[in-house]
């Protein structure tokens, strides 16, 4: 098949985020923009000829289309197979198992996340390397760089591939593999965790609600918790990936699982509740009557890791993204493991996951996650948080209770200032960075600033550094905000206030977390001016 070459000229503006590329479906509708883009992507990426590529993405609207764009360049640019989910799904971190068992020299996941999807909504492309793991920064800034200079793209003259059918097809001489999505996933979490003994609560009544808000999970959660450990039918909520996910934002928070919170604090509540997020990488873990804080999970889990059988030898090291609560640390250093403290995205964790040095990873936007795969885990965190209360045998609010009465209790949220002006959140953060150095000292009502600065990251296995990564102002007693602009959003900017107060375990661990963070979010607008720059007056949302 002859391979064609299509001149093109760069589109603006193609800079990898926090998680790949992120930009309105119209954006990418641009005859050549995805094209271009995927082009950079191969044109800079390591890999062998005839290497693998993995491809899948969330489900949402637009995604066939720029799946037989991939195809069609990949078989061009010199790859010998393309596996792709059936149907063009993956979730991204059953995308990630898939490019480390098949030994792929990377995968295309499309998606973007818990953004809403439709004609009008958002669609993103993500690149991950062999490891399975998003791409580091150098990689990133080289395809954004090619994106700057790209003059051609190439592409085989051939016929879309019909993804809903498993097998082998072959275009260009490049071998395409329609597979079953959640099969090698499923796999790889029963040997993770102890099924039977799941599977043996169940039976005996224990019951559970997962919300796969219309997005990308619900194929996994039915086979998992419906048909492997015997979950009723019904368990799965939502379960049906659809193209614009129902009209809502597949974001597993308070706010847009508001249906799911309302069931769990219900008087007749299921004893467990969870949700996951567009692509399946995120999870919301609520009890019955008591909704745990993704920092809290992450430090839970961590706690508890060893009663799965995937982590019997216990844990090499505990990382977290810098703005997520300092909850882990407390469970780090109980059990004598090294602490991590990375900037917020998931890239950031791939060198310490494969130098051994860490085991679990999560940020406080919802994602944790183990070295089983390169990406945070949606359905890993809630099959180990199932494994940890079958073993223990004890309700989730009590687990929490004994959890803040043994390392105390970070009380923690975030506050999202959404669509703001760019140039005002600019001169917000430029104005607050100014000013960092003349904090240390200063009150703010009950609060004294103890030490504020930009943070820096040095990447201890490759000693890479990245700068600006979030604003700390830390005050005395551990108390916290950071302030940092969000980089998944496609309109605008979106300012994060991230709050954390922390209470021994011999204080105030029962309390309601919004009049535990009442003086910090005073203090936020003291320090930044958020009213001032934003002309806003309260977050858009609060999770
Ligand atoms: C957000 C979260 C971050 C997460 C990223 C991708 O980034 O804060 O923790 O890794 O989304 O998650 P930002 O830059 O908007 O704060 V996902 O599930 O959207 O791929
Ligand atoms: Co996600």
């Amino acid at each position: 098949m002859t391979i064609m070459i299509h001149p093109s000229t760069p589109f603006e503006g193609q800079k990898p985020g926090t998680s790949g590329l992120r930009k309105k479906v119209r954006v990418f509708q641009q005859p050549g923009y995805a094209e271009n883009f995927i082009q950079a992507v191969f044109d800079v990426a390591e890999r062998q000829p005839g290497s693998t590529l993995v491809v899948g993405g969330d489900g949402r609207f637009h995604n066939r289309t720029v799946i037989q764009q991939a195809i069609r360049l990949a078989a061009a640019n010199g790859y010998g197979r393309v596996l792709v989910g059936q149907g063009g799904i993956l979730s991204t971190p059953a995308a990630s198992h898939v490019i480390r068992k098949y030994g792929a020299s990377g995968g295309l996941i499309l998606s973007a996340s818990h953004n809403p999807g439709g004609p009008d909504e958002d669609f993103g492309i993500k690149y991950n390397i062999a490891n399975g793991g998003p791409a580091p920064e150098a990689v990133t800034d080289a395809i954004y760089a090619r994106t700057r200079e790209i003059d051609r793209w190439l592409a085989v003259d051939a016929a879309d591939v019909d993804l809903d059918t498993l097998g082998s097809t072959s275009i260009g001489g490049m071998v395409v593999d329609v597979i079953d999505p959640v099969a090698d996933y499923a796999e790889l979490m029963e040997s993770l965790f102890d099924f039977p003994a799941i599977r043996r609560v169940v039976e005996g009544g224990f019951t559970m609600a997962f919300d796969a808000m219309s997005a990308v999970t619900g194929p996994y959660a039915v086979e998992i918790l419906e048909r492997r450990l015997g979950f009723p039918s019904g368990t799965v909520r939502n379960g049906i990936p659809l193209e614009d996910f129902g009209g809502h934002h597949p974001d597993p928070n308070l706010v847009h699982a508001r249906a799911l919170y309302e069931t769990m604090m219900a008087p007749d509540a299921p004893d467990f509740g969870a949700a996951s997020d567009g692509d399946g990488d995120r999870n919301l873990i609520i009890g019955r009557h008591r909704f745990i804080t993704p920092s809290d999970s992450l430090a839970m889990l961590a706690a508890n890791a060893h009663l799965a059988p995937g982590y019997a030898a216990g844990l090499k090291g505990i990382a977290r993204s810098m703005p997520t609560s300092a909850a882990a640390d407390r469970v780090a250093a109980a059990l004598g493991l090294p602490a991590f403290e990375t900037p917020t995205g998931w890239k950031f964790f791939g060198n310490l996951l494969d130098a051994g040095m860490a085991t679990i990873c999560g940020e406080e936007s919802a994602g944790t996650g183990s070295d089983h795969v390169r990406e945070k885990d949606g359905l890993w965190a809630v099959l180990l948080w199932l494994n940890v209360l079958a073993v223990r045998g004890m309700s989730v609010d009590a687990l929490a209770r004994e959890h803040w009465a043994r390392f105390g209790r970070n009380y923690y949220a975030r506050h999202d200032y959404e669509a703001i002006e760019s140039e005002r959140a600019n001169a917000l953060i430029a104005a607050l960075t100014q000013a960092l150095p003349g904090l240390p000292g200063q009150a703010f009502g009950p609060l004294t600033v103890a030490a504020a600065d930009s943070f820096c990251y040095t990447d201890p296995v490759d000693g890479s550094i990245s700068a600006n990564q979030g604003l700390r102002v830390l005050f005395e007693g551990g108390s916290r905000i950071v302030f940092r602009l969000s980089g998944t959003g496609t309109e605008g900017a979106t300012l994060r206030v991230y709050l954390e107060a922390y209470e021994p375990s011999d204080g105030d661990i029962d309390r309601e977390t919004p009049e535990m963070l009442a003086d910090l979010v005073a203090a936020a607008d003291a320090i930044a001016g958020i009213a001032n720059h934003t002309g806003r007056t309260r977050p858009d949302v609060v999770t």
